[in-house]
């Protein structure tokens, strides 16, 4: 079960470390969870998009990192501000003019510290890469959630719970932000998810449950109305509610979808609440993408 890729530098000192957590935090990119132990400490960034490209042939002229924006002359306004703010005339040598690729794009390549390379980069045709749309980030930073969880096939349902909690935590949340409500079985998720949702104290529920049918008497019945309840509870309250119900044939099956073979569907479903409360909030902004 893949979940992401991390790209890792070594600072030389604290104080490189520290100039480098500022640069990408000036330049917009969402705080991870980063870490702190008796041996490192890590900052984290996330973008929401990630993936490792191989380059065959002729490598272009790139850092290994390249950031995709959507303008580039704004990056390049935030990281000369920056570099002139950390280090001035001298650091803006560090900052190359933007230039056009051979892919239809502009790029340029910044180093915020000495030896850290990195290259922004955007299409020169907006709707090249994909249409324009409001999308939502993967970052929770600063979001508060709650977790409805079934007690019903807990083997089932805690491994959905860690799921959820890894997605959050990974994506910034901070622990006191998550309350965990636990409830008899799938049956109640629905009621207690609205109760929170009508409180309005969080941002976004996520649901979780396990209904096999081979051990669930008027299985259907029970799962439409499960479902019926948090899709109404999510309408109704505006809160946005991620589906972590499982619903399977048979143990094994509900097993696979929970972290063994086909995913984590509560860490799906956590991710997906954290997505629409961005877009939720950007939305409420003016839909800026
Ligand atoms: C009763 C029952 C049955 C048969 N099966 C499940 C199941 O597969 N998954 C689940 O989460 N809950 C089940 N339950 C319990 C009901 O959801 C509910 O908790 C009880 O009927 C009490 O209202």
């Amino acid at each position: 079960m893949i979940k992401g890729i991390s790209i890792l530098r070594h600072a030389e000192d604290k104080a490189a470390y520290d100039r480098l957590s500022s640069f990408f935090a000036a330049m917009g990119l969402a705080a991870g969870a980063g870490w702190k132990d008796a041996v490192s400490t890590g900052a984290s960034f996330l973008a929401p998009l990630g993936n490792l490209e191989f380059v065959e042939g002729q490598f272009p002229s790139v850092a290994d990192v390249m950031i995709e924006v959507t303008s580039l002359d704004a990056a390049y306004q935030a990281a000369e501000r920056w570099l002139r703010a950390n280090g001035g005339d001298a650091a803006v040598k560090r900052l190359r003019e933007p230039v056009e690729t051979d892919w239809k794009s502009r790029i340029f390549t910044v180093e915020p510290e000495p030896g850290f390379a990195f290259t922004f980069w955007a299409w020169n045709d907006p709707l090249r890469g994909k249409p324009i749309a409001v999308e939502g980030d993967l970052s929770a930073d600063g979001m508060k959630f709650a977790i409805v969880v079934a007690r019903w096939n807990a083997v089932i349902t805690d491994r959905l719970l860690e799921g959820a909690l890894d997605a959050f935590l990974r994506s910034g949340a901070k622990r006191g932000d998550i309350q965990v409500v636990r409830v008899p079985g799938a049956w109640e998720v629905p009621a207690a998810a609205r109760m929170i949702a009508e409180q309005k104290k969080v941002d976004a529920i996520v649901t979780l449950g396990c209904l096999i049918r081979g051990e669930t008497a008027h299985y259907e019945a029970i799962y439409n109305e499960v479902s019926r309840g948090i899709g109404q509870s999510q309408q109704d309250t505006g809160v946005p509610h991620g589906f972590g119900i499982l619903t399977c044939e048979t143990l094994e099956q509900a097993l696979n979808r929970a972290g063994i073979k086909a995913g984590n569907k509560g860490f799906e479903a956590a991710a997906a609440a954290i997505e629409m409360v961005s877009v939720k909030w950007k939305i409420a902004e003016g839909g800026q993408a």
